[in-house]
């Protein structure tokens, strides 16, 4: 027998869906660089399905029924040409060949080109979910032509994770637009967890709470309008205590995160499409100071100044964070359902905002509860001017904003860090604000650069005589 799918790659990720695709019933080929991945995924879970072992290129590609379908799992970048290199050179037109690693969308569009010019379906598929979503239902992001959904479509929705019967997978678009929404899902990703973490700090610095409570609040908060995954594991990361110290694991772990680089991605790209994406700007800027440790142990003893508002009322303000953080939250899925209305337009791939918040709804990390609400919201109106504005988030917004400014204002006066928070709040009060400064913004621009202006009175395009005589003229 030949195999339905092959999969290249066989480390943690590429391992773990090649085991979904056998319990799924598929029969699926195993090629890894070196063999002794392979072995091992062969010895250690050959029987839980059917696999094919194949050593090289050759073999590997001989072993799959035709149209040959190759999902590859390697680390993104060179490794992913390289590997794209010697599949194509083996397989023929029809077949294709998909990757399913975290590629920048922008090299997806160009191997889709060049693998098309040689009669290759290229299928750039963003998965989300980790070690754990690969093994028991990812959510998948599948981008590329639309035929070659049709053969694989089926395959992927039968390993993607399902709720309420629908798979977490659809296509998305052309080229590269997988691998850009999973970028902008991975974006939104940190900005969900900087908001999660100023939560905790709040609660830790402004209230005192021992850190086995505020693990207490987040699985309290996970069974209410904050049920998500990332609020039901930072309860259990919370919970954990070390077993060296016995102090809270949170305590014994350096104050300095890592990022891989989508999240900078992000906001590269909505920087180029023009979109605020502030939530999850204030996210990677976030990280990269907690990282510049030197600097941040030199600053040590700055003053706070006077002013210390702190909460009187611990129950009342564990509240007020809730709300606040699920009006950021709202702020931040809304920058980045944007930034994919953007992205789509500009490359022209008709995404379907609904269908993101359907298939993100399991398997991923930033799977929620509050999808649903989203998924309502484009359903009733597909062409939202932003999610704000959806009738049911608008009015959690209202209910929050009383909230939301009393932490931001608590966090001030006590000088503790939230820049989320913070940012999201002024960007509510600048897209609900009538007039903006943007007009002496114009005025300062117009003066020093004749760059010029536009009257709200009259249609026209104006410059004022700065250096002359400052009358006004046509420009
Ligand atoms: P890694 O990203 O650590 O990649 C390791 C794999 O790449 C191994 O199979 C390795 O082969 C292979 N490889 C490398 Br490195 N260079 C190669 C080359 N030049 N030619 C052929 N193969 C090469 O694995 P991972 O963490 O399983 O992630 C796989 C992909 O999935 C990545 O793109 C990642 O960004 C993405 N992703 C990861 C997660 C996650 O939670 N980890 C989630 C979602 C997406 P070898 O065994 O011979 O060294």
């Amino acid at each position: 027998t030949k195999a339905q799918i092959g999969v290249t790659g066989l480390a943690v990720m590429g391992s773990n869906i090649a085991r979904n695709f056998a319990h799924k019933g598929y029969t699926v080929a195993l090629h890894n660089r070196s063999i002794a991945k392979t072995d091992a995924l062969i010895e250690q879970h050959g029987s839980e399905g059917s696999f094919i072992r194949t050593e090289t290129v050759e073999e590997f590609i001989a072993a799959l029924e035709r149209p040959r379908r190759v999902l590859i799992m390697v680390k993104a970048g060179a490794a992913t040409d390289a590997v794209i290199e010697e599949l194509a050179a083996a397989m023929e037109p029809g077949d294709i060949i998909i990757d399913g690693g975290n590629a920048l969308y922008t090299d997806t569009i160009r191997r889709e080109r060049a693998l098309a010019e040689r009669g290759l379906h290229f299928v750039g598929a963003g998965i989300s979910g980790g070690e754990e979503g690969a093994l028991n239902g990812p959510s998948i992001m599948p981008g590329g032509p639309a035929e070659s959904y049709k053969s694989l479509g089926p395959l992927l929705e039968s390993i993607s994770a399902h709720v309420d019967g629908e798979p977490c997978c659809t296509h998305i678009g052309p080229d590269g637009s997988g691998h850009f929404v999973k970028m902008v899902h991975n974006g939104i990703e940190y900005a969900d967890m900087q908001l999660i973490g100023e939560a905790y700090d709040l609660m830790r610095k402004a209230l005192d709470m021992p850190v086995a409570d505020i693990a207490n609040v987040f699985r309290e908060w996970n069974s209410g309008d904050l049920d998500s995954y990332l609020v039901e594991i930072t309860a259990e990361v919370l919970s954990q205590v070390d077993a060296e110290t016995g102090k809270p694991l949170v305590d014994v772990i350096v104050d300095a995160a890592g990022q891989k680089g989508t999240g900078r991605w992000t906001v590269k790209s909505a920087l180029d499409l023009g979109i605020p994406t502030t939530g999850i700007a204030e996210a990677v800027f976030a990280r990269a100071l907690s990282s510049a440790t030197d600097q941040r142990k030199q600053a040590q003893g700055l003053e706070s100044g006077t002013l210390s508002a702190a909460p009187t009322d611990t129950t009342t303000f564990v509240d007020d964070i809730n709300k606040a953080l699920y009006a950021s939250k709202v702020v931040a899925y809304a920058q980045g359902f944007d930034q994919i209305a953007a992205g789509s337009a500009e490359y022209g791939w008709d995404v379907a905002p609904g269908d993101l918040a359907t298939i993100w709804r399991g398997g991923c990390i930033i799977r929620a509860k509050f999808l649903n609400r989203i998924r309502d919201a484009y359903a009733e109106n597909p062409e939202l001017p932003s999610l704000l504005l959806a009738p049911y988030f608008r009015t959690a917004l209202e209910d929050a904003v009383d909230s939301w400014r009393r932490v931001v204002a608590t966090a001030t006066t006590m000088g503790i860090p939230v820049p989320a928070f913070a940012s999201s709040l002024s960007y509510y009060d600048a897209l609900r604000s009538e007039r903006l400064p943007a007009a002496l913004t114009q005025g300062l621009r117009d003066f020093f650069g004749a760059h010029t202006y536009q009257r709200i009175d009259k249609p026209g395009t104006f410059h004022t005589l700065w250096s002359g005589d400052r009358t006004e003229v046509t420009a």
